[in-house]
């Protein structure tokens, strides 16, 4: 009995340390306990970052719009940060975001749009947005969905209501729900009162079965899957900055320091970096503290990063 109750605790504690939760705040920079990368596979550039349109305040990562797209075959995309998923998706999964854009100054006939995306590459993601209601040519917005498998783009059936929104952030949130194996999407803004699920037309759940519920749980499952957040200025020019105010997940996700994204700091990691020691580039895996060159803070942050994740 006792031996029992033990194993249960055990378990219980393992289960706590594989799904911790991990956020970040953006504060003044990427968490630097998280492995943040700017590729996109399948785009060009698969190195994602123009440094000219990303930044941090000492609250939120700034992504100024930039033109580009994942769209269908157009897969030009710019500015993605992501993580990359480790290990087993646990039954009740969530990835969630905030954030705000001073939506005065965006137009009434672009589908200007940000959230969260989740890929494979750039021809193979889902993504929860807030979008600028474009059809209605109001200064309206609401919650959409979208998803492309091999550059096939499909609607994410999907949507909340139209709201005229102001200048405070905004919440996405998708979860899977074990209570009724279904994947649920939620939003807030300064007219909720907190979380409330995606109230359009479709309703906010995807069942178990359905085509989106086995897409994105199919991506999940991928080894290699990315999370992160998007931001896309449908053809418009904008060039308007979005401020994310955090990112988070109780995702497995790869620690800082973890250079090949298998979960886990070890001798692999170091000895990739001792290899590319001097090397400059946009988005090198081995720069781990992404200033573009990889040297001796490279190295020291995964030393003290070893066996994190292990
Ligand atoms: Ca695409
Ligand atoms: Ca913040
Ligand atoms: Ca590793
Ligand atoms: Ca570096």
């Amino acid at each position: 009995m006792r031996r029992t109750m033990m194993f249960g605790l055990a378990c219980v504690a393992l289960m706590s340390i594989a799904y911790v939760q991990t956020r970040d705040d953006f504060s003044g920079g990427f968490s630097s306990a998280l492995r943040w990368s700017w590729k996109l596979p399948a785009n060009n550039p698969e190195c994602t970052l123009d440094p000219t349109a990303v930044s941090f305040t000492a609250n939120e990562l700034v992504i100024q719009m930039r033109d580009g797209g994942m769209f269908s075959y157009f897969n030009a995309h710019r500015d993605v940060p992501s993580l990359t998923v480790t290990g087993s998706i646990p039954n009740n999964w969530y990835i969630e975001t905030s954030f705000r854009i001073d939506w005065s100054q965006i137009g009434v006939y672009n589908y200007v749009q940000a959230g969260i995306v989740i890929f494979t590459s750039a021809q193979n993601y889902f993504q929860v947005l807030v979008t600028r209601d474009a059809f209605s040519q109001t200064m309206n917005v609401y919650g959409s969905t979208n998803l492309e498998e091999n550059d096939n783009f499909e609607w994410g059936e999907r949507v909340t209501n139209p709201w005229m929104p102001d200048d405070g952030f905004i919440g996405l949130r998708i979860a899977h729900d074990p209570s009724d194996n279904t994947i649920k999407l939620f939003f807030r803004h300064s007219g909720t009162n907190g979380w409330i699920l995606f109230d359009g037309f479709n309703g906010a759940v995807y069942p178990s079965g359905s085509r989106q519920y086995t897409f994105i749980q199919g991506l999940l499952n991928t080894s290699g899957v990315k999370i992160g957040v998007y931001t896309d200025n449908a053809g418009g020019g904008y060039q308007n900055p979005f401020y994310f105010d955090y990112f988070e997940t109780n995702l497995s996700v790869a620690p800082a320091g973890d250079v090949n994204a298998d979960g886990c700091v070890d001798d692999a990691d170091l000895l990739t970096v001792l290899f590319a020691f001097g090397n400059a580039g946009d988005c090198l895996d081995e720069d781990v503290n992404l200033d573009g060159v990889v040297d001796d803070a490279d190295l020291l942050t995964v030393l003290f990063a070893f066996g994190s994740g292990c």
